[in-house]
């Protein structure tokens, strides 16, 4: 069944890089309400969870350890159509090719480095929501 939410996180690069703000800032213009938000860290092995769909894939360990280099960003957020709204505000996942005005061809450094995760499904939406907040937290 289609939700009207999506999860997101602000990746170690964009925080550390001070872009967070405004990155925030366009999530919101975009039309996106924020449920839940927090700064934290994953260890090497809770980044490893994450990205478990990835594991075998060539960059996995440098995703892990890349991912646990630094302070993250997750959001839980709600807009009509979530998913693919979001996905489109994302842009692609290699920054030179992602369109004019998405916050990676903004703020992306590489493919690996690209300031931001948007959940690719609603089903995964919500087991990345719930990996970060439990289904606690959300107002
Ligand atoms: P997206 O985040 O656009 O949905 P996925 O799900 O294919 O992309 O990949 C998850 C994450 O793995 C990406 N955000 C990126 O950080 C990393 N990644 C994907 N492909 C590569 C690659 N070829 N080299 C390095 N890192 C990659």
């Amino acid at each position: 069944m289609a939700t009207n939410r999506t999860f997101t996180m602000i990746k170690p690069d964009a925080v550390a890089d001070g872009h967070s703000g405004a990155i925030i800032k366009m999530i919101e213009e975009a039309g996106f309400r924020i449920v839940s938000m927090k700064k934290t860290l994953l260890t090497n092995a809770r980044a490893g969870e994450f990205y478990a769909v990835h594991a075998g894939r060539p960059f996995y360990g440098e995703l892990c350890d890349y991912m646990s280099s630094g302070a993250i960003i997750p959001m839980i957020l709600e807009k009509d159509n979530a998913v693919a709204d979001f996905r489109l505000l994302v842009g692609a996942t290699d920054p030179a090719k992602a369109d004019e005005g998405t916050i990676r061809k903004l703020f992306a450094k590489s493919i690996g480095a690209n300031a931001i995760h948007g959940s690719d499904s609603d089903e995964n939406a919500a087991i990345e929501g719930s990996f970060f907040f439990g289904g606690l937290e959300q107002f």
